[in-house]
């Protein structure tokens, strides 16, 4: 685990492990827009958080059909059996380019941390969105998610990312170490 200053009040924590235990006011879900649930950490989240989860996403309002949450977009519900008192939900990008991709990746973050703001939380734990199925490089997602935390860190205290795996962890610690 490595600490950093994100910015004058908001501590960044970059840890490898397993999203599903962490402690945080609110864990962040690679979800995707239809959100009732899937494979990687969505499906661990819905796994560790009891059939209640899935009930709280149905009820989330639908844009369009089949879509409650759009690519770049955010939404909040309760933890039910994890830790952490909410799931905010949010969508990444399918990866296509950097130029295509960034901005949406970018917007993931943003929203996410915009809604933890909204509800008063204090802290917050990310995965790598959009470094699994979705397939973004993990070498440009990890300084984009930093520049973007340390931009909307607002009143936050602590930013945590809880990463799978020793190589996504590293390439998380470099950025870091580079970035701030
Ligand atoms: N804790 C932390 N990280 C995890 C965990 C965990 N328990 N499990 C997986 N990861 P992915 P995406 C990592 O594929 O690319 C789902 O089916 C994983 O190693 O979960 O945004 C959704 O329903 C990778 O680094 O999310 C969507 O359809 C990162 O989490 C789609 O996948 C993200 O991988 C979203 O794809």
């Amino acid at each position: 685990m490595e600490r950093f200053a994100l910015t004058e009040t908001c501590a960044l924590v970059v840890q490898e492990g397993d999203l599903t235990q962490s402690a945080t006011d609110a864990i962040v879900n690679a979800a995707n827009e239809r959100m009732l649930g899937g494979g990687g950490v969505d499906g661990a989240i819905h796994r560790a958080a009891g059939r209640e989860l899935a009930e709280a996403c149905r009820r989330v309002a639908e844009v369009r059909p089949d879509v409650r949450c759009p690519t770049g977009e955010a939404r909040i519900t309760p933890g039910f059996r994890l830790r952490a008192r909410h799931v905010i939900h949010t969508v990444g990008p399918v990866y296509r380019s950097a130029e295509k991709s960034a901005p949406l990746l970018r917007s993931a973050y943003r929203s996410s941390l915009e809604l933890a703001v909204e509800n008063g939380l204090a802290s917050i734990a990310f995965p790598a969105i959009s470094c699994g199925v979705y397939g973004y490089p993990l070498e440009e997602a990890a300084p984009l998610s930093l520049e973007t935390c340390r931009e909307h860190a607002g009143p936050l205290k602590e930013i945590r990312f809880v990463l799978f795996g020793r190589p996504t962890y590293r390439v998380w610690c470099d950025a870091a170490e580079e970035l701030l």
